[in-house]
């Protein structure tokens, strides 16, 4: 093939990867954009129905984007290779391509969440998390510098500086003008990122137990406080691992002493209801268990301490027609529910301790129902009233698109 042709056809070819190229762009900032709104706690408060189609959008734009990937990757290396494009490309496109297949592994993992379990699932979020925090700056600016508009502007700026004659003695302006600019690009998205790193490590980095200031402690908003019993300090349980992430679709309720009650009522006999003091009269026990988030976070050995279920519905003295339990919380929007026959089982516990410490504010207490054996949406924080009903009630996510079914074990 002569060399007039062999060219041709490579610039071709070439145009069509950068179309290709531009549309991987555009599927990559949808599923950026997308991550971020699902990592975000104040869009869950803002927009809670909206989390659910963003997640579903998500999770497809993602799997379609596997395909350009496939096609596109090994025409990609050919392409770099026959053109003998520089070592800097090269290696670059193996970063990106690195990010890439991290990203999508650990999000098909999640998507499959329920089948490979909690520990993997833990896992595939961790790195799922990871490479969002490090590899979507890097891809950020990898699509930036690599712009037409970033290209332009450069070249203008070069053009600028020699009419200024600036740089003319250096032997390669354009080289210094384009690390200058790179290196600020580079600069800007760090320090851009620099909040949302800070989020996700700031547990990590034991800076969570620091509380919001505008936030009343609950030690502070009840008297007497709960001595905890001997199991609960120190904890049997050795204290939890891993972190919680605190989540709430309204603002959260600011529960004290004074707007406190605990109901029973429904179909019960002997409905109840229960200021802070007689409530702490109430006999506790303590428990070690697991807490599971269907979004794939998972906290391990949490030493729970407060009154069974099972218990509490039996002073209530449940009617035979009763058939469901359902919870309030006392953000007054959320709700969820379990059979008469789930409620009953003997981890299903209303907590007011964790780790020996009345359970804080924003982790759901004074008060929050706790059921290990299911996801945690399951497990009403602020919970204030629960319900004896006779026909199924579809809890806050369930009516959202969660499943009914939230045994986590399958
Ligand atoms: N009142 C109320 N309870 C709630 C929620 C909520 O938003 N509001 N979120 C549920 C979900 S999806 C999870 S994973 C856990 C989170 O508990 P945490 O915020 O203490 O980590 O609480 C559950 N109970
Ligand atoms: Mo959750």
């Amino acid at each position: 093939m002569d060399k007039e042709v062999f060219y041709k056809k490579q610039r071709k070819f070439g145009q069509k990867l950068k179309q290709l190229h531009h549309w991987n762009a555009v599927l990559f900032v949808i599923l950026a954009v997308t991550g971020f709104v699902l990592l975000s706690t104040d869009f869950r408060q803002w927009f809670p129905q909206g989390r659910i189609w963003v997640k579903d959008i998500h999770i497809w734009i993602g799997f379609v984007s596997i395909l350009p990937l496939v096609v596109y990757t090994p025409k990609m290396v050919k392409h770099l290779q026959t053109l003998r494009k520089r070592k800097n490309n090269q290696r670059n496109l193996y970063v990106v391509l690195f990010i890439l297949v991290m990203l999508m592994v650990s999000g098909i993992a999640l998507t499959y969440h329920r089948e490979i379990g909690p520990e993997m699932s833990s896992a595939a979020l961790f790195i799922h998390d990871v490479f969002t925090y490090l590899g979507v700056p890097y891809l950020l600016y990898h699509s930036i510098t690599r712009s037409q508009w970033f290209k332009e502007m450069e070249k203008r700026r070069l053009q600028k500086d020699q009419e200024k004659r600036y740089v003319i003695e250096d032997n390669n302006p354009m080289m210094d003008r384009r690390t200058l600019l790179r290196k600020g690009t580079g600069g800007a998205i760090a320090i851009g990122m620099t909040p949302f790193i800070y989020q996700w490590l700031k547990p990590h980095l034991g800076l969570a137990t620091l509380n919001n200031s505008s936030e009343l402690p609950l030690t502070k908003a009840f008297s007497p406080l709960p001595q905890p019993l001997p199991d609960s300090k120190p904890p049997i349980g050795g204290g939890r691992e891993g972190e919680f992430r605190y989540y709430t679709v309204t603002k959260m309720p600011q529960v004290t002493e004074a707007n406190f009650s605990f109901q029973v009522d429904g179909l019960v006999n002997h409905p109840k209801e229960w200021n802070w003091e007689q409530f702490l009269q109430l006999k506790r026990e303590v428990q070690v268990s697991d807490f599971h988030c269907v979004t794939g976070w998972s906290v391990y050995k949490v030493t729970w301490e407060g009154i069974k279920l099972k218990d509490i519905l039996s002073k209530a003295n449940v009617h035979p027609k009763a058939k469901y339990v359902k919870f309030y919380s006392q953000d007054g929007v959320y709700t969820d529910s379990l059979t008469l026959e789930q409620a009953m089982m003997d981890e299903v516990m209303v907590a007011l301790l964790i780790d020996g410490k009345l359970i804080e504010n924003r982790n759901g207490g004074p008060v929050r129902l706790i059921v290990p054996e299911m996801y945690a949406y399951k497990s009403v924080k602020w919970l204030n009233r629960i319900e004896l009903i006779a026909e199924p009630h579809t809890g806050y996510w369930e009516k959202r698109g969660y499943k009914k079914n939230a045994w986590v074990k399958i």
